[in-house]
């Protein structure tokens, strides 16, 4: 029998890597496990049961909300609620960020932020889809309901992130900032397994993930650096290989066994880029970061970003160290005429 290591079992070996753990963040990971487990079992059904397709509303972001964005989001509320370890969630599904109203949960210390399904427009075509989760100590007094400023700090001051990729197997992989960790579920034992201990992405790569629709309008700098993929990189790094499936946390998992690069740049339809700042990219930053990669705006550090708003976009380049240090220099190099 191989030595089968269960997130559970991983999470509190690791929980003695903090000081004065208390195991409420390890009680913590164990309602975003649950709640994984959950919304996994829905997924599989897509299809089989009338829970795909949208419901004919959409999310603050104008985005059509599908069936199972929401059910996603309820579930994780619900599970992150019950453990009385968070005292608030703010999430894409909802405009305002959501207060936990029970006493336990009023003294709890810890806020999440989360995408509960990313990429869920890729369901009713059996694309992977993704939950992404960022975590963080309240800034605010216990006891009392947690404020804006809990909600939104920089990316630097989080103490977990992580994402659940459903994809031909589903995977929870996490890091607390002693390196990323990924673990696979096995339906027989209904458990995750650790099955990639300290995962590390590649510093250089060749395969580049950009939505090359849009390319009209990118920055100069941008167009600059998907021309040196296609024509100009030294033969060492050739052939580069566009991948692209439109579902930022399969993108990302990809590039991070493989080394390779997201870029989600500033678009027409999204001038200041199209992902989110504190529930999309500042989780990622974490995570790559602790896997030895990078994660920027195109100039800045994303984890330095001080946000200003709960939904903000930021321009997003992620992956191998060398190739998103390249796109920095290309959009150095042909700065945007203002
Ligand atoms: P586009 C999904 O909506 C998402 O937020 C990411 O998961 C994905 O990488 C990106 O948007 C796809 O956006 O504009 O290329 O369809």
């Amino acid at each position: 029998m191989p030595d089968i290591r269960t997130l559970g079992e991983f999470i509190v070996e690791k929980q003695n890597d903090f000081p004065h753990a208390s195991g409420e963040l390890s009680s913590l990971l164990g309602s975003i496990k649950l709640a994984a487990k959950i919304v996994n079992r829905e997924i599989n059904k897509a299809g089989l049961v009338d829970i795909t397709g949208a419901v004919g509303s959409e999310n603050v972001q104008g985005e059509e909300q599908q069936k199972l964005d929401l059910y996603a989001n309820d579930k994780f509320k619900a599970a992150l609620e019950a453990r009385d370890q968070v005292c608030g969630v703010a999430s894409e599904e909802e405009d305002e960020a959501v207060a936990f109203n029970k006493e336990l949960n009023r003294n709890a210390k810890y806020v999440v932020l989360m995408d509960p399904l990313d990429g869920s427009s890729n369901i009713d075509v059996n694309v992977s889809v993704g939950t992404i989760f960022s975590i963080y100590r309240r800034i605010s007094p216990k006891g009392t309901p947690p404020t804006q400023e809990d909600f939104l700090q920089p990316g630097h001051r989080q103490v977990a992130a992580g994402y659940v990729i459903y994809g031909s197997s589903t995977m929870l992989v996490y890091t607390t900032g002693n390196g990323i960790h990924g673990f696979t579920y096995d339906p027989s034992l209904g458990v995750f397994c650790l099955s990639h201990e300290n995962m590390r992405i590649p510093e250089n790569g060749s395969i580049y993930s950009i939505n090359e629709g849009n390319y009209i309008r990118f920055p100069e700098g941008v167009k600059k650096y998907i021309k040196y993929c296609q024509e100009d990189a030294p033969e060492d790094n050739r052939p580069y290989t566009s991948r692209y499936i439109g579902s930022l946390v399969s993108d990302f998992h990809r590039n991070l066994l493989k080394g390779g690069i997201y870029l989600y740049p500033s678009t027409a339809a999204h001038p200041n880029g199209k992902l989110r700042l504190l529930y999309e990219c500042n989780p990622m930053a974490f995570l790559i970061e602790q896997a030895g990669g990078l994660a920027s705006d195109g100039e800045n550090r994303i984890m330095d970003i001080k946000p200003t708003e709960l939904h903000q976009r930021v321009p997003f380049f992620v992956g191998s160290t060398k190739m998103v240090r390249q796109v920095e220099d290309f959009l150095k190099e042909y700065p945007e005429q203002q």
